[in-house]
């Protein structure tokens, strides 16, 4: 670690530093970041390109009385770094380490959490109107992406802003990436800006400006970089029109220039947009070629940017199944909200170009866009990731299902996401989405199943979800021809008669495994693939009910309303009051961490359910014996 960055354990400590120094601490933050990360992965090429903004706010602000926000916040590593978390960087990500994202509970300076885009200037907003009721005195600054301004909760922020306050800083961090390239009418604002000649000039300008004030008095630094960045405004109709007045382009890696604008804009009494453009992945070259690999990955090698290659994932295989059904079918679309890599659509767009749509980070959006596509016979199919269509419940109910139009839903991540914490888990689309009418809602446990339930949902004649985990798929020999499944009919796949287990999705092996453990105590133990959430199939579930004395049911999802309930709720319609040991996550928010250590430490396990189920086995035999 570099002997400056040793020195910096507070923003305090930064602002003891001259310039020259913040520079070379800059440096040294990429290296350590490129280092660490290698280690844990994460968040690389967007922290590598907020390096010199995150010191230059940190500088002239003073956290946590003044508050950033940053939108995502999966930039927020370096302001980690700088508030007190240098040490533990090597434990993001990690069991029991600092969170990838902000987190109130990690630290007094993560004045708010995020994980999902769009919500920086609302939530600053809020902040800052609670500010001015309380007669509060401090700076409120959003950070967020050119690509966060692609949500619609960025403009309905912006569209508010300044009838509710006179005070708040937007910067607008763009780099012309999402995770992907950034898309759409913003995007292409965004880039005429920074491309138009005058721009160019100006940013000469104030470079040399900033040049020349360098080793002058403080006073006399302050005045001129007042002129300066007054000098650099160069008007911005589409922010002007919202009531911000808009500052830039800026060169976001310079440091000097930074510093002194933020110290002007402080001073202002009206709300402001600074536009500063940097570079993503900037300092390591493997991540500015690979500017899609780098915005976030697992572990990689620090001096090539090499990463272990895997086996096929659950997202390919659904890209491949897509593309292949896509040259069977011309009415099959696919649609992404900004997730083209994450989601495997990126493998689809080759083969079929033109019909394949990124809308950007617009969940709501891309399902009512869908629903309007579909009222013309087209065959919408929306990958988004569990977490993020949680943003799209009300699209689904009154745009999709209420309409009975067939969009298929292909949930990536569904389950619990690991590493990147709750944000991320997808632990609560069974729950939002069971309880609506016209839904047709399954879960594969291979490769197999999921390509079968593509197939079959693209027959359907009104809405259907599909929800799979985050990784590799389970790598089962496949078959030949895809088949259309029975609809709410579960596959039997073992049979028994004291216990009937429900593996749901990639659970199934748990049940698999419960079952020999029980066999081989002598008990005979049924497994059951559900394949379908809803409709359930109510006939299997009631012929086991005459036969077995317990069920259970294992899924990747909270217990609340979600597959087990929905199995007690479907027996206790058919009379049956059998007792329902259900395994998935509690009613609470589950922390970031490995999997299997979270399952673990949560009672997901085969163990916790044999604990479960053995009493209430053991309480049948014991009434057989009295019976007879
Ligand atoms: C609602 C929602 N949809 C999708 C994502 C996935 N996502 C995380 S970061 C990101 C791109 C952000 O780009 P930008 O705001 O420009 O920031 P950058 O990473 O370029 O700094 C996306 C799409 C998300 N976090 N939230």
């Amino acid at each position: 670690m570099g002997a400056l960055l040793e020195s910096i354990n507070s923003p305090a400590d930064l602002k003891c530093l001259s310039l020259a120094q913040m520079s070379q601490l800059a440096e040294e933050i990429r290296e350590f970041l490129i280092q660490t990360l290698s280690k844990t992965g994460g968040h690389l090429g967007p922290n590598l390109g907020v390096v010199e903004l995150t010191l230059a706010l940190h500088y002239v602000f003073n956290s946590p009385s003044d508050r950033f926000l940053f939108d995502v916040s999966h930039q927020s590593y370096v302001h980690k770094i700088v508030t007190d978390r240098r040490e533990r960087l090597d434990t993001i990500r990690q069991p029991g380490g600092l969170n990838g994202f902000m987190l109130r509970t990690e630290s007094e300076h993560d004045c708010y959490g995020a994980g999902h885009a769009g919500t920086a200037l609302s939530a600053a907003l809020g902040m800052a109107v609670a500010r001015d009721m309380d007669g509060g005195t401090e700076n409120i600054i959003a950070v967020a992406g050119d690509a966060a301004f692609t949500n619609g909760i960025s403009f309905e922020a912006l569209n508010n802003i300044a009838e509710q306050t006179r005070r708040l800083i937007v910067v607008l961090n763009d780099n012309e990436w999402s995770i992907d390239r950034n898309v759409g009418a913003i995007a292409r604002y965004f880039h005429r800006i920074v491309t138009n000649e005058h721009y160019q000039h100006l940013h000469d300008f104030s470079k040399r400006v900033v040049q020349k004030i360098g080793g002058e008095t403080a006073v006399k630094v302050i005045r001129r970089a007042e002129e300066a960045a007054k000098g650099m405004l160069w008007p911005s109709m589409l922010f002007e029109e919202f009531g911000l007045q808009y500052f830039g382009p800026i060169d976001g890696h310079n440091l000097p220039l930074l510093v002194e604008t933020f110290k002007f804009l402080k001073n202002l009494d009206h709300p402001v947009l600074l536009h500063v453009l940097t570079q993503k992945g900037r300092g390591f070259q493997p991540a500015l070629d690979l500017q899609k690999k780098f915005h976030g990955l697992g572990p990689y090698d620090p001096e090539t940017g090499k990463t272990a290659s895997g086996q096929p994932t659950w997202s390919e295989v659904f890209a491949n199944t897509l593309s292949d059904l896509a040259n069977q079918d011309s009415r099959i679309v696919a649609i992404t909200a900004a997730m083209p890599n994450g989601t495997g659509l990126d493998l689809f767009r080759p083969h079929h170009p033109k019909r394949y749509f990124d809308v950007g980070i617009a969940e709501e959006h891309a399902v009512i866009f869908a629903a309007g596509m579909a009222t013309r016979g087209f065959r919408p199919v929306c990958a988004i990731y569990s977490t993020f269509l949680q943003r799209a419940f009300d699209p689904i109910v009154h745009d999709v299902a209420l309409q009975k139009l067939p969009v298929l839903f292909c949930m990536d991540r569904a389950g619990l996401s690991g590493d990147d914490g709750p944000t991320h888990h997808g632990l609560f689309d069974i729950a939002y989405l069971r309880g609506i009418p016209e839904m047709v809602l399954m879960a594969p446990a291979d490769e197999d199943d999921l390509a079968d339930m593509m197939k079959t949902a693209l027959t359907l004649p009104g809405p259907s979800a599909i929800r799979y985990p985050r990784g590799p798929v389970p790598g089962v020999a496949r078959k030949q021809n895809l088949e259309v499944l029975p609809v709410g009919k579960a596959r039997i796949v073992a049979d028994g008669s004291d216990v009937a287990i429900l593996g749901l999705g990639h659970m199934l092996p748990l049940a698999t495994e419960l079952a020999a453990r029980l066999e081989s105590e002598g008990y005979s133990a049924a497994v059951i693939n559900p394949l379908f959430i809803k409709p359930l199939d109510a006939e299997t579930l009631g012929h086991f009910a005459d036969k077995v004395a317990v069920f259970v049911t294992f899924e990747d999802h909270v217990r609340m309303g979600g597959f087990g309930s929905a199995v007690m709720e479907a027996l206790e319609e058919i009379g049956s009051n059998l007792p329902v040991v259900r395994i998935g996550w509690p009613d609470r928010f589950i922390e970031h961490g490995k999997v299997d250590a979270l399952r673990q430490k949560y009672g997901l396990t085969v163990g916790d359910a044999y604990r479960q189920v053995i009493p209430l086995l053991s309480r049948r035999q014991r009434r057989t014996l009295v019976a007879s």
